[in-house]
């Protein structure tokens, strides 16, 4: 009932009429002390700095730290040595990197620890940060998202992994493996009860796999820019509506205490955007500033780094949309799957889910002409936030504009091809079928606070249990397996699993022809009517040695993951054993016999994209 298209011209012409409205920038809260300052709404969008790896190691040392703002919201942020906040990790494949990661976090989050808490609050500091586990308001620790590196502490758990406050710097050292795609990749605090306070606060930073012109020589010698959109609290959640909006009908507040979708496009939004750290508040959304050279071309890599925020991203000139040279999902250049003709997709807009990453070719617009990067509305559903059309920056063409600070290299041998067969051309071994739902605690009140469960089905719903002692899912290494992911919510949720890639091959069982790799995909909403659940159906590749050990697959937008949609998995060696001791749901695993092949007389479901 609230399904609105995003693209139908009555929006665009109101976003138009609402972006040429846009006003002043409030007045920033900004107090002095903040080791975590930000810019001003409207000011110009910053590079991130960038570190990089020399002689095959990059070493850096990065303190997380916190600062209550006047408001009561909390800012995290990443502080390098010499004072520079989140930077980004540039390496090559093969490179080491050694990161020390010292905890100084200091104020918990007000109204008390998540009633998720497991472990001690009191995070001792003599808990040993590989296996204490501990989930706490000032414990942390780092994911490296979409990096196909071990589970294993000291790399990519985190599971056990957990640093305290007053403990030694905490080393992270692990080899980039040597077929890595290049791209974009990203870090981020995951700790479970926890991700979403640390996230919105600004608690991330891109990582970039180097040799992208490698895979797809359109890109090489591009100026580059890394765009790193974030969530916020708002910062002024008592404001009433721009006047240049239509009236929308009654904001509500949904169960998570955010804006609730109304299917508009238009009123308060759940959370506000920054891009790079530059502000863009509600109401008015004072878009920051790009400067380019007119017509010039430049990579851009965008992060969706929001905890629940979903993106739609867009670039007008005029009222115009542009079409985009999209180049790479994920950190996975499109054409990994061998084909020359996929290497470059043409869409004019980009949906990217919260954890999501878009690498694109952008031209400049002609001089005297002004840009604008936006993200149009996203229905998110009955139950979803609401992710209303927003402006994010303008563009100014100007033929004085600085260079990006990073230049991809001219020359661009190519890629060693990949060791494996494409993914998409190996039969899964098996399917498992698993979906995302939701319960109030107490039914009979819609107050009540809600549960989030992503249940491998067979298995009794259950939110996260950190002390679960066996996995819900065991695989094994070398094996492809179709995972179908059901939403059975009246709200979108965004599927990730940590350490791989997968194909998404069916839209709710319409078969999809997006031949590129993924490591985050949105999953459609029930809308309490249909006649099945909508799903996605996705190829998961467990055939990298380094996905071996237990990690996790949960749903991105961290109030969920935060609130329990989450689940763990165990990659174990082919070690040719019959039946792995352990497997909890024969009910989910069907026999490969059950594989029906991909219906190949279906029209795909849509076009690339615009879900
Ligand atoms: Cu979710």
């Amino acid at each position: 009932m609230w399904r609105l298209s995003i693209a139908s011209p009555r929006s665009a012409f109101i976003l138009c009429m609402l972006l040429t409205a846009a006003g002043t920038a409030p007045a920033a809260a900004a107090a002095l002390a903040d080791p975590c300052a930000r810019p001003m709404p409207g000011s110009a969008v910053p590079e991130p700095p960038d570190v990089e790896s020399r002689g095959g190691v990059l070493s850096l040392a990065l303190t997380l730290r916190d600062h209550r703002e006047r408001a009561g919201t909390l800012h995290y942020c990443y502080l390098a040595p010499d004072g520079t906040e989140s930077p980004t990790l540039r390496l090559h494949p093969g490179d080491w990197l050694i990161l020390t990661l010292r905890n100084e976090l200091s104020n918990p989050p007000s109204g008390g620890p998540s009633p998720h808490v497991h472990g001690h609050a009191g995070a001792p500091t003599s808990a040993d940060p590989c296996t204490s586990g501990i989930m706490s308001a000032v414990s942390t620790n780092l994911h490296f998202h979409g990096l196909t590196v071990p589970p294993l502490c000291h790399q990519d758990d985190v599971l056990k992994t957990s640093i305290q406050p007053g403990q030694p710097p905490f080393e992270y050292r692990f080899k980039i493996p040597d077929d890595e795609p290049p791209g974009l990749y990203w870090y981020h605090p995951h700790i479970h009860g926890f991700s979403t306070a640390q996230v919105l606060g600004g608690a991330s930073g891109a990582l970039v796999i180097e040799g992208l012109e490698r895979a797809n020589p359109d890109v090489a010698g591009l100026p580059e820019r890394v765009l790193v959109i974030r969530d916020q609290d708002l910062i002024n959640p008592n404001a009433p509506p721009s006047k240049s909006e239509p009236v929308v009908p009654k904001m509500l507040i949904d169960r998570d205490g955010d804006s609730a979708n109304n299917g508009t496009g238009f009123g308060k939004p759940a959370k506000d955007l920054s891009i790079n750290h530059v502000p863009v508040p509600y109401p008015d959304y004072p878009p920051a500033v790009l400067d380019m050279k007119p017509g010039e071309r430049q990579l851009w890599r965008v992060l969706n780094a929001s905890a629940i925020t979903y993106l739609n991203l867009a670039v007008l000139f005029g009222r115009t949309p542009q079409k985009l040279g999209l180049v790479a999902l994920d950190g996975v250049p499109l054409n990994r799957n061998g084909n020359p003709a996929n290497a470059l997709i043409r869409p004019d807009h980009i949906g990217l889910p919260p954890g999501a990453r878009a690498e694109f070719i952008v031209s400049g617009p002609p001089a005297g002409v002004h840009g604008l990067l936006v993200t149009r509305t996203v229905d998110t559903g009955q139950g979803g936030e609401n992710d209303p059309n927003r402006a994010l920056a303008t563009i100014r063409a100007a033929a004085d504009a600085a260079e990006p600070q990073s230049h991809l290299p001219a020359s661009h041998d190519p890629l060693p091809a990949p060791s494996l067969p494409w993914v998409g051309d190996v039969p899964p071994v098996r399917v498992r079928k698993l979906y995302f739902s939701e319960k109030l605690q107490d039914p009979a009140n819609p107050n009540s606070a809600t549960e989030f469960y992503l249940t491998v089905d067979g298995q009794p719903p259950q939110a996260f249990d950190p002390t679960a002692g066996e996995p819900n899912i065991i695989v094994r290494q070398g094996d492809v397996e179709d995972w179908i992911i059901e939403n059975r919510s009246t709200e979108l949720h965004a599927f990730h699993i940590h350490q791989i890639h997968f194909l998404l091959v069916e839209w709710s069982g319409k078969r999809v022809d997006e031949p590129f790799l993924r490591d985050t995909v949105n999953v459609p909403y029930y809308n309490g009517r249909m006649l099945e659940y909508p799903s996605v159906r996705l190829r998961m590749d467990f055939r990298d040695p380094n996905t071996l050990g237990t990690f996790v697959y949960h749903c991105h937008l961290l109030e969920h993951e935060d609130g329990g949609m989450m689940g763990t998995i165990r990659v174990e060696p082919p070690a040719g054993v019959e039946s792995p001791a352990g497997v909890k749901s024969p009910a989910g695993v069907k026999s490969p016999a059950g594989v029906e092949s991909p219906a190949g007389v279906e029209p795909p479901a849509g076009h690339a994209l615009d879900r």
